[in-house]
């Protein structure tokens, strides 16, 4: 029979709604409360949301099924500039907004209102919603929200965690350097960027070179590098500035005089000056005091710090082939006026020893690599990773460096940038660590704000109740603890305000809002509450009412009294937040854990008592596509709605936690996917066909299905515990139906119990994954209520390990006739005789198997007559024994496999015997326990 999807996945949706069974409120029972990060609603879901959103989907019905009441909320995250931008460039009539929208889905004569940001927060919110409807989410819708000033319950919630923070000390102000984009005016955190997540302000040492009255800036990572100087690079064909910054006059790129001017410099630009007419001339360099030649290379990016380059050719691959370049190639010298003279004589200076190098590892690596000259870019950039990370971490400065000899160059580094700030011969600038674009697309600087308000992360004390609050949760799966206490240490101050976009302002300071991923942190906190707070008028909601609800502070009565509201409702905020918090997972992406997943501790820690610290983290990879990266130049960015529509919700789900566990990337193998609904209609009509039907008498196979069931039970159980949802689904899915397979092979009707309780199991197991089909059959093998709130199938006795074991030997005296009867190329064998292991051999595998061990077992085997019979024949099994750790408990071979014959037999096509006296060959001597012999007539 062919099912209609579609129309199952309604029956069962609207069934669980109107009965109400994802709605979660506190009862007797223990509860399970895990949540999800709420999407941003500037589009809709993509089915790699969707994988990490079923991660927990797939918990919340697992544990429902357990036994507890679960609480698994959604929310909708509107805080931050996207929204407002896009809809900017929709007013503006902005043809690829439109079409971005277009391709996404949104119908054509709807666009006009998304000019309106307001729109976004109603059209997407509901209409992710809806898809989420649509896969058969276990949500209780009741508690769901927007977040921003939009919903001004949430609003207040905000206002109120920020005032808490700041009285707690944990809201700083301050100057500090923000990634920051020039077009919108704002900080561009993480989630506002196109590309460039993770990448932080950077800073770079500013090197004054003496040039007359002026000074040429050059920009360096290695400050204390400087005594291994040799010389100058500009760009011949660059245009420079000469620009007055505060009270001198710098010569830099155009580019890093406008960045200056967001880094706190005065500037003023005076007037260009041309590369070339610099080249040929000579600067004093800082701290060595000696004037280098100036000279012309390829490879200065006006884009970087200043646009000039101090050579360092010892120790910078990029250096030495500019140099070796001026030496060797005349045409090069002649085409930019340099003479021979002036550059055959620079050598480099070595300056730092470091492990497994020479004395000047960059002209070392240029030579093994073989360098040709600074234009080998890919060779040149591999060069410099190689040889700057040993230098930086194992380098020693040596007796070129002066005072600072004998140092190690980490220690070294911010000695010398500390002595040259102080002498006025260095600055600093900052420069974003990788390239960062924000969503804008304008490329991202680095602004020092003044008045901006941070988070203040990189507080020590802050720090160590993060660390605390981590050295007690738990993590799926858990090796990501060692990134997360990576990150609590290396966190620094976050800005946490912007002047645009939508969200809350800042309770103190209206000019400022506060940005998405600091609104973002324990609202996990505002679901247990959020159903019955929208009842009160959020013009009542002030602190002293949260400081209630979170923090048991005042009298639920004065302050229901004193703002006229119903005091039982407070009383009840409360309870639902006693009874669910602290959460039991937080599971996301693991693009989150340098970001959302970190903040969200170091917000629990400083707002709530431990006894609310989060519980369990989760993380996942990327989803993939058919092994490529999602993107959208692939065209492979597939939304929730569209490959519900193709595949159904069932099987959509399925593949997608099929696909991959743990944080290595998921796969979405569509070969697979679209083999899927097959499958599943298969269970359900055996399911149905075979319920209640079958023998009642008990037989030995039956003892191994059993068995069988009882011992991948286990193994489910644990996988599902630890999200291990892949590995779930191969144990409960796969080897259960090939144990069925087998099992239908062994009997010619199968046992009415066992059938219809493994068609029981198998079903629950599938019913978190594919949960509508599963109801279906619930349903229609005559159960009561649904299957989703079914208690969980847990193994109900031991399994008997003696008779999966015998079924072994049974399937391996099978598989090892096929591989004699392949290679041997018999065709029509007529007799196949088995031979199964004498017993002197069990006995030495017993005895083996009790000592592990052969200076103990020899001894006790030679006292046994029977065994000295056999001499050297002992010695040498057990010592094969005792090698391939062949340590087994005893099988009846003989009577299991006499019993399986005729099976046997069916299955090779030929008659078979067991330990028959024919045995012209002599195979009984090969037999051994688990193996036996086989001889083919
Ligand atoms: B470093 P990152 Cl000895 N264009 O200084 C091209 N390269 C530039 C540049 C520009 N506009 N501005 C700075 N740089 C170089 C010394 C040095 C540097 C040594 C060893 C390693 C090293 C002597 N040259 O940098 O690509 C500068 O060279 C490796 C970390 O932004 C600057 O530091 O990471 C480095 O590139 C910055 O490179």
């Amino acid at each position: 029979m062919t099912l209609d999807f579609n129309e199952i996945e309604l029956k069962w949706q609207s069934r669980w709604d109107s009965e109400h069974i994802f709605e979660a409120d506190p009862d007797e029972r223990e509860k399970y409360f895990l949540n999800i990060p709420y999407p941003y609603m500037n589009g809709f879901l993509h089915i790699g949301r969707l994988y990490t959103y079923l991660r927990g989907e797939v918990m919340a019905r697992y544990k429902r099924m357990k036994g507890y009441n679960v609480l698994f909320p959604f929310a909708f995250h509107c805080t931050g500039s996207p929204i407002v931008n896009a809809a900017k460039r929709v007013a503006d009539g902005e043809e690829k907004q439109t079409s971005i929208l277009l391709k996404m889905g949104v119908e054509a004569d709807l666009i006009p209102k998304f000019a309106n940001p307001e729109y976004w927060t109603e059209f997407f919110p509901r209409e992710t919603k809806q898809h989420l409807q649509g896969i058969g989410a276990s949500i209780d819708w009741r508690r769901s929200f927007i977040t921003t000033s939009l919903n001004p319950h949430y609003d207040r919630f905000i206002s109120w965690q920020f005032r808490t923070l700041k009285e707690k000390g944990y809201v700083v102000k301050g100057a500090h350097p923000v990634i920051w984009c020039s077009k919108c005016q704002n900080a561009v955190s993480d989630h506002s960027r196109l590309d460039g997540e993770g990448e932080i302000p950077q800073e770079f040492t500013l090197l004054k070179f003496r040039f007359g009255k002026d000074y040429i800036i050059a920009a360096t990572l290695r400050p204390e590098t400087v005594y291994g100087q040799t010389n100058l690079w500009v760009d011949p064909d660059q245009t420079y500035v000469r620009t007055k910054v505060d009270h001198e006059v710098w010569i830099v790129s155009e580019e890093c005089a406008n960045k200056l001017a967001d880094q706190e410099k005065e500037t003023e630009l005076l007037e260009r000056i041309k590369g070339i007419d610099m080249i040929g001339k000579s600067a004093i360099a800082p701290v060595i005091g000696k004037e280098l030649p100036i000279l012309p290379s390829m490879f200065c990016d006006p884009n970087k710090g200043t646009g000039i380059v101090t050579s360092v050719p010892s120790d910078a691959p990029d250096d030495w082939m500019g140099i070796f370049d001026l030496q060797n190639d005349e045409a090069l010298r002649d085409k930019y006026g340099v003479c021979l003279d002036d550059v055959s004589c620079i050598e480099p200076i070595a300056i730092i020893e470091s492990k497994g190098w020479g004395e000047c590892p960059a002209v070392e690596i240029c030579q093994k690599m073989g360098i040709c000259n600074q234009h080998d870019r890919e060779k040149l950039t591999k060069a410099k990773k190689e040889i700057y990370k040993s230098g930086f971490y194992t380098g020693v400065m040596n007796k070129n460096c002066g005072e600072y000899a004998g140092m190690t160059v980490e220690e070294a580094k911010d000695k010398i940038k500390e002595m040259m700030l102080k002498e006025r011969e260095a600055d600093v600038m900052y420069e974003p660590s990788g390239k960062v674009i924000c969503r804008c697309l304008t490329e991202c600087t680095v602004k020092i704000v003044r008045d901006q308000y941070f988070l203040a992360y990189g507080d020590p004390e802050w720090k160590a109740l993060a660390h605390e609050a981590l050295d007690n949760m738990g993590f799926y799966p858990e090796v990501i603890r060692k990134q997360f206490e990576y990150v609590v240490d290396w966190l620094n101050n976050w800005a946490c305000t912007r002047k645009l976009g939508l969200g809350t302002n800042l309770p103190w300071d209206e000019n400022w809002m506060i940005e998405s991923l600091s609104d973002s942190t324990i609202y996990m906190a505002y679901y247990t509450i959020a159903h019955l707070i929208k009842d009160i008028d959020p013009e009542k909601l002030d602190d002293q009412l949260f400081d209630h609800v979170f923090y048991g502070e005042g009298d639920s009565k004065e302050i229901g009294k004193d703002r006229g509201i119903d005091p039982s409702l407070i009383d009840k905020m409360r309870s639902e937040f006693l009874y669910w918090y602290p959460f039991d997972l937080r599971s996301s992406g693991k693009d989150l854990i340098q970001n959302h997943l970190t903040f969200c501790l170091f917000n629990h820690v400083a707002m709530f008592p431990k006894e609310h610290w989060p519980k369990n983290f989760g993380v996942n990879g990327w989803l993939m596509i058919d092994k490529e990266k999602m993107s959208s130049s692939k065209g492979n960015v597939f939304v929730t709605k569209d490959i519900h529509e193709k595949y159904g919700a069932d099987v959509t789900r399925f593949a997608l936690m099929y696909s991959g566990e743990g944080i290595d990337d998921p796969n979405w193998e569509t070969n697979f996917v679209e083999t899927m609904g097959d499958r599943l209609i298969t269970w359900y009509n055996f399911a149905l066909e075979n319920y209640g039907r079958g023998r009642e008498k008990f037989q030995y196979i039956d003892g191994w299905f059993e068995s069988t069931i009882l011992n991948i039970l286990k193994d489910v159980n644990g996988h599902f515990e630890a999200m291990e949802y892949r590995s779930a689904i191969q144990k409960g899915y796969f080897d259960m139906h090939r144990a069925l397979k087998w099992y239908l092979k062994r009997t010619s009707e199968p046992n009415r119990d066992l059938i219809s309780r493994f068609i029981e199991v198998q079903t629950k197991i599938l019913s978190p994954y594919c949960p509508h089909i599963a109801e279906e059959i619930w349903e229609n093998i005559g159960k009561e209520g649904f299957i989703s709130l079914s208690e969980w199938p847990m193994p109900w006795k031991e399994p008997n390990e003696k008779m999966i074991l015998s079924e072994e030997h049974i399937k391996d005296a099978i598989d090892d006739i096929r591989e004699i009867l392949k290679v041997a190329k018999i065709e029509n064998p007529e007799t196949i005789y088995i031979y199964t292991t004498p017993e002197w051999k069990w006995k030495v595998v017993e005895v083996a198997t009790e000592f592990q061990d052969t200076k103990k077992a020899m001894p006790a085997l030679m006292k046994d007559e029977e065994m000295r019979k056999y001499g050297k024949k002992v010695s040498k099994f057990l010592a094969n024994v005792i090698k391939d750790r062949l340590f087994m408990e005893r099988v009846d071979e003989k009577s299991i496999l006499s019993e399986a014959s005729g099976f046997i037999a069916s299955e090779v096509g030929a008659k078979v015997l067991i330990d028959d006296e024919h045995d012209p060959e002599n195979k009984k001597d090969v037999a051994i326990p688990g193996r036996v012999a086989i001889y083919i007539e």
